[in-house]
C-alpha cells in the first residue's frame, strides 16, 4: 500500500501550517532574539519599534500571566528572557503586527544593551566549571578494573561528533486563535501536541482543558519539533491572549536555524581492551554532552547515549559515564537516534583504533563481538539478538571478502583516487527510555454508512505513521482502506499523549487502534449472531463463527448476503456503540534509575551495513559508492514506507558524518546559519547505490503486527560512511594520524591525505 498522503503531496494539496486558511483579523508575530550568548540585560528599548506603522504590540517577559517557564524535564528555560540571556538566539521580545513584514521590520529596530558574561561553548570546560544540567550517570556491568589484566591489547583515545541541523522542510511555526470562554486553539507544527498544550496552560495560567492543540501533519520534524515546537505555539497563544485576535508565526529559515537547538555535539574519551581472540573484554567511556544553555531533552538524550554505548556488541566489563554539560549554545534537543548515534560512534572509533594498532580490518573485531541472544546489556536487559543473522546474511548476499578484494585491487591500480570500505552493525532499543511515556490512545468511530474515522496521538511527519494506522484498521475490520480516514492529531480528541518520537508512534498508537477496532468488531459479531444469521450454527463455545472478509460476512466459512454496511446499520438500529476509545501500554518494560538496571526496551532493532566510498586524492572530495544493508524489519507491514524510512535515515546519517558541519564561533554565534554555509546531502551526493535487504522474520515481538519500528535505527548506518572515508584516506597515506573527529568533511580528508612528511603529491 502506498503512503496515503502521496496523492495530495504530489498535487500540492496536503495541508501544512501555512496552508491553513487565515481568519480575518489575524496578526503576525516575530521574535527579537539575543545577539549575545551570555550576559545580563541592562536595557531593552522597544520605543522606535512600537511606533512603527502596523505594529500592534511588543511583549516581553513582564507580559506573561503565568510562569515564564518552558522547561519540560528541568524547569530551567524562560520563554522570554527576563534579566539574563543564555544563548545567541534566545527570545527576548515578541513583536506583533498587522503583517509579517511589519513584524520583522520592527524586530530590527529593537535595541538591547547587555553586560557580557563569560561564554562557554566547550562541554569539557563546562564540566570543569561544574556547569552540569543533571548529576552525571554511570552504567556498569562486570568490573573494568579487573578486566584490563586479561587483555592482550589496550587502546585509548578521544572522539568528537558534531551537532546536526534538523532542516525539516517546513520550518517551526504556530497559529493561535482565541475561542469563547477564554480558551485557545493552537495549530502547531509539533511532534508533541500535548507538550504545546501543557506549556501554553502553564505560561497563560489556564487549565489544560481550555487549550486545543491541532496538528494535521508536519513537513518533517526529525526530533526538532519534539520539544522545541512548543516555544512558538506558546508565543502565539500569549499574544492572542492579550490581543484577543488570532496570531500566527511561521519562522524564516534563518530565524529557525539561529534560534533552535540541534543534535548534541559530544566529546568523548574511551579505553578498550581485547584478548588474543579479539574479544572485547573491557570498555570504558566518558561522554561530555554539549547540552546548550538549558536542559530541554538533554537528560533523556544522555541516557540513550549510555544505553547504546556498546552498540551491537556484547562486552562483559563496561563502565560508561556521561556528563550533560551546560554551555551557551541554543539548547540542543532530540534528533533521530536521540544520543544513540553519538554513543555508537565512540565504540566504533575504539574498535577502528584497535584494528589499526593490530593491522587488521575493524570488521574482524566487530564480527567477533556481535550480540547473541541471551547476552546482557550494561543496563541489565537480555538481548533477543538478530545481530549475527543480519551480519551473516549481508556476507551471504554481498560477500564481504570479495568487496574488500575489489577495494584493495582498485587501490593498487589507482594513484589519484582511493576507495575505503567499512561495516556498520547497529542495535537500537525501541521504547521511550522513560517508561511512563510508553502509552497511547486511539479513538475509533464507525459511521452509519460504514466509513471509519480514527484519531490517535500520533503525528504524521512524513514517516508514514498514518498509513500504518490506517492499515491496522483496514486489516482488523477487513474493509477497503478508502473507507478509513485518519484525522488530525488533536488534544481534545485524544488526551495526554506522548510526543511522536522514539520510533514508537506506529507501535504505540497502532496497538491502541488495534484494540479499539477489535472491541468494535466483537460487538458487530455479536450483533450478527443475534440478529441476522443462522444462530443455530453457533457452537457451544458461544463464539459466533463469523468472519468479515473484504466487507462480506462469512459464517462457518460460507459467504452470506450480509455485508459490512448492513451489519453496521443493524448495530446502530440495535443501539450498539460503534465507537471506542482504547488505551495501550507495552507490557513488561521497567527501569530503575537508582540501580541503572532494568528492561527498558520492548525490543531491539538490528542490522548490518557495508559502506564503500571513493575519495579524490587531489581535491579531498569524495563520493559514497554504495550502502548495502541487511535490516531487521521483523515482519514489515509496509514495504515502501519502511524502505523509504531506511533510505532517508541512511542519507541523513551520512550527512551528519560527512558534510554537515555546524560551526559556532568563540562568542557562541552560529556561523553556519544558512543553506549557503551548511551543506546537507542533495540528490548529487546521495550514495550511488543503496541496496536494502529485508530480514523478515515472524518471531514474536511487541511491534504492531510484528513490524518492527523503523524511524530512527537506519540513521546509524551512516556512521559507516565516516569509517569508509577514513579507510580510503589511509589507503593513500597509511601513516596519517587522523583524529576521530566527525564530520569527515572534504577539508578534513584533504588535510589528512597530506598530513605527514613522507607523503608527496602523486603528480
Ligand atoms: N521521516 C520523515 N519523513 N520525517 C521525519 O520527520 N522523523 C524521524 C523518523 N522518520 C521523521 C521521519 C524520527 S526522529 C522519528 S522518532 C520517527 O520518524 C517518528 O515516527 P515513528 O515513531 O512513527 O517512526
Ligand atoms: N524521546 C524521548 C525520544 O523523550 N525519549 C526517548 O527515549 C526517545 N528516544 C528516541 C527518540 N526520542
Ligand atoms: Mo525522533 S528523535 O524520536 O523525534
Amino acid at each position: 500500500m502506498k503512503n496515503i498522503d502521496s496523492y495530495t503531496h504530489v498535487r500540492g494539496e496536503s495541508v501544512y501550517l501555512d496552508d491553513i486558511p487565515i481568519v480575518n483579523g489575524t496578526l503576525y508575530a516575530a521574535v527579537f532574539d539575543s545577539p549575545v550568548a551570555h550576559g545580563k540585560i541592562k536595557s531593552l528599548d522597544t520605543n522606535e519599534a512600537s511606533d512603527m506603522r502596523a505594529v500592534v504590540r511588543i511583549f516581553t517577559a513582564k507580559d506573561i500571566p503565568g510562569q515564564n517557564q518552558i522547561g519540560g524535564i528541568v524547569p530551567d528555560e524562560e520563554l522570554l528572557a527576563s534579566d539574563h540571556v543564555h544563548f545567541c538566539g534566545m527570545p527576548v521580545a515578541l513583536v506583533v503586527a498587522e503583517t509579517e513584514e511589519a513584524a520583522r521590520a520592527a524586530v530590527k529596530k529593537i535595541k538591547i544593551e547587555i553586560d557580557p558574561l563569560h561564554i562557554i561553548t566547550d562541554p569539557r570546560e563546562a564540566k570543569e566549571k561544574g556547569e552540569l544540567i543533571i548529576p552525571p550517570r554511570t552504567f556498569q556491568i562486570g568490573d573494568t578494573n579487573n578486566a584490563w589484566s586479561g587483555c592482550e591489547h589496550i587502546v585509548e583515545g578521544s572522539t568528537e561528533t558534531n551537532g546536526q541541523e534538523h532542516l525539516y522542510i517546513e520550518t517551526q511555526g504556530a497559529y493561535a486563535l482565541p475561542l469563547e470562554n477564554g480558551g485557545f486553539r493552537v495549530y502547531s507544527s509539533t511532534q508533541g501536541p500535548t507538550a504545546v498544550q501543557r506549556t501554553t496552560a502553564r505560561v497563560l495560567d489556564l487549565p489544560m482543558n481550555k487549550i486545543e492543540v491541532d496538528t494535521t501533519r508536519l513537513g518533517g520534524g526529525f526530533g526538532g519539533k519534539e520539544d522545541q515546537a512548543t516555544t512558538w505555539g506558546v508565543m502565539c497563544a500569549l499574544a492572542s491572549y492579550h490581543l484577543k485576535r488570532p496570531v500566527k508565526y511561521s519562522l524564516h529559515r534563518m530565524e529557525d536555524m539561529r534560534m533552535t537547538g540541534k543534535r548534541h555535539p559530544y566529546s568523548s574519551d574511551f579505553k578498550i581492551g581485547l584478548n588474543k581472540d579479539l574479544k572485547i573484554i573491557g570498555y570504558e567511556v566518558t561522554f561530555f554532552q554539549n547540552a546548550g544553555a538549558a536542559a530541554d531533552l538533554s537528560p533523556a538524550v544522555m541516557e540513550r547515549t549510555l544505553f547504546h554505548c556498546t552498540n551491537s556488541y556484547f562486552v562483559p566489563n563496561v563502565k560508561a559515564t556521561a556528563y550533560s554539560c551546560r554551555t551557551h549554545l541554543p539548547p540542543n534537543t532530540a534528533f533521530r537516534g536521540f544520543g544513540g548515534p553519538q554513543g555508537m560512534f565512540v565504540i566504533e572509533a575504539a574498535i577502528a583504533k584497535a584494528a589499526d594498532v593490530l593491522g587488521i580490518p575493524a570488521s574482524d573485531i566487530q564480527q567477533k563481538n556481535l550480540l547473541k541472544t541471551g547476552d546482557e546489556f550494561p543496563y541489565g536487559q537480555k538481548a533477543e539478538s538478530e545481530a549475527n543473522e543480519c551480519w551473516n546474511k549481508a556476507n551471504e548476499l554481498y560477500d564481504i571478502n570479495k568487496l574488500r578484494k575489489e577495494v584493495d585491487a582498485f587501490n593498487k591500480n589507482n594513484k589519484l583516487s582511493k576507495k575505503g570500505m567499512a561495516l556498520m552493525p547497529i542495535c537500537f532499543g525501541i521504547s521511550f527510555t522513560k517508561t511512563l511515556m510508553n502509552q497511547a490512545r486511539a479513538l475509533v468511530h464507525v459511521y452509519t454508512d460504514g466509513s471509519v474515522g480514527i484519531s490517535t496521538g500520533a503525528v504524521e511527519m512524513g514517516q508514514g505513521v498514518n498509513t500504518k494506522i490506517l492499515q491496522v484498521a483496514a486489516r482488523i475490520f477487513s474493509i477497503d482502506p478508502s473507507r478509513i480516514k485518519i484525522n488530525s492529531t488533536n488534544t481534545w480528541r485524544v488526551a495526554n499523549t506522548s510526543p511522536t518520537a522514539a520510533s514508537a508512534a506506529a507501535d504505540l498508537n497502532g496497538r491502541a487502534t488495534e484494540i479499539a477496532c477489535n472491541e468494535i468488531l466483537n460487538r458487530l459479531k455479536q450483533v450478527a449472531a443475534e440478529e441476522c444469521l443462522a444462530v443455530a450454527e453457533i457452537d457451544k463455545t458461544g463464539i459466533p463463527p463469523f468472519e468479515i472478509k473484504e466487507e462480506w460476512i462469512y459464517i462457518n466459512g460460507k459467504k452470506t448476503d450480509w455485508n459490512w454496511n448492513k451489519l453496521v446499520m443493524a448495530a446502530y438500529i440495535r443501539r450498539v456503540s460503534l465507537s471506542e476509545h482504547s488505551h495501550y501500554t507495552p507490557p513488561g518494560i521497567h527501569f530503575d534509575p537508582a540501580k541503572e538496571k532494568g528492561h527498558p526496551f520492548a525490543y531491539h532493532v538490528y542490522g548490518t551495513a557495508i559502506i564503500t566510498a571513493t575519495i579524490d586524492c587531489l581535491r579531498g572530495i569524495y563520493e559514497v559508492d554504495s550502502v548495502k544493508v541487511v535490516h531487521d524489519f521483523g515482519s514489515s507491514m509496509n514495504y515502501l514506507v519502511d524502505l523509504g524510512q531506511c533510505e532517508g535515515g541512511i542519507v541523513q546519517g551520512i550527512g551528519w558524518m560527512t558534510m554537515e558541519e555546524l560551526l559556532y564561533n568563540k562568542e557562541g554565534k552560529l556561523m553556519t546559519n544558512a543553506l549557503s554555509t551548511y551543506k546537507v546531502p542533495d540528490i548529487y551526493s546521495v550514495p550511488k547505490e543503496i541496496d536494502i535487504h529485508f530480514l523478515q522474520s515472524d518471531k514474536d515481538n511487541l511491534a504492531i503486527f510484528r513490524s518492527k519500528a523503523v524511524g530512527e535505527p537506519p540513521l546509524m548506518y551512516g556512521i559507516g560512511a565516516y569509517f569508509a572515508l577514513r579507510n580510503a584516506v589511509k589507503a593513500f597515506n597509511p601513516s596519517a594520524d587522523i583524529p576521530y573527529d566527525a564530520p569527515m568533511t572534504p577539508e578534513k580528508v584533504l588535510m589528512s591525505l597530506y598530513q605527514k612528511k613522507e607523503v608527496t603529491s602523486p603528480v
